[in-house]
């Protein structure tokens, strides 16, 4: 069993978000308020259903799925695209695959101590993003 990425995370390192987003289409308007945003991360686990959300002042996202079952995602808020999502463990890291209009894209989240890793991938750009746990919440 992983050690587990449930809780609350925020956000204390975000490298190449801008690349990423840009790989995505995200205009420059959106790009610049993204960028300044403490990204959150809530996880929650039951049983074999995990759901992520990722929060901030200025929008919201949440996505549910089972481990090794494909469900389609629909990136409301995000840039808004339709793909089929499939998330599988290699080993102790948690890696979505996202097929759809854009080639590569998906994440991988993983932990190193006491941190929470992501890595955002999409055609050939990878923001990578570190969460530390939030102690009261
Ligand atoms: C939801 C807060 C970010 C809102 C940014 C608004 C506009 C910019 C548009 C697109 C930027 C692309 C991605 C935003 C970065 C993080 C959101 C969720 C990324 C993600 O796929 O998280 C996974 C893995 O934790 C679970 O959905």
């Amino acid at each position: 069993m992983p050690d587990s990425f449930c809780g609350s995370w925020e956000i204390i390192s975000n490298v190449n978000f801008e690349g990423y987003m840009n790989a995505l289409g995200i205009n420059l308007y959106l790009r610049k308020i993204a960028l300044r945003l403490k990204l959150k991360k809530v996880i929650e686990q039951q049983e074999d259903r995990y759901i992520i959300k990722t929060c901030s002042t200025f929008r919201n996202y949440a996505t549910t799925f089972r481990v090794g079952q494909e469900f389609q995602e629909f990136t409301e808020g995000l840039d808004n695209r339709h793909v089929k999502s499939m998330v599988t463990w290699h080993g102790k890291k948690m890696v979505c695959e996202q097929v759809g209009e854009k080639k590569c894209r998906g994440w991988t989240h993983w932990m190193e101590e006491d941190k929470l890793h992501l890595e955002l991938f999409c055609e050939g750009e990878v923001c990578k993003q570190v969460f530390k746990k939030k102690v009261n919440e």
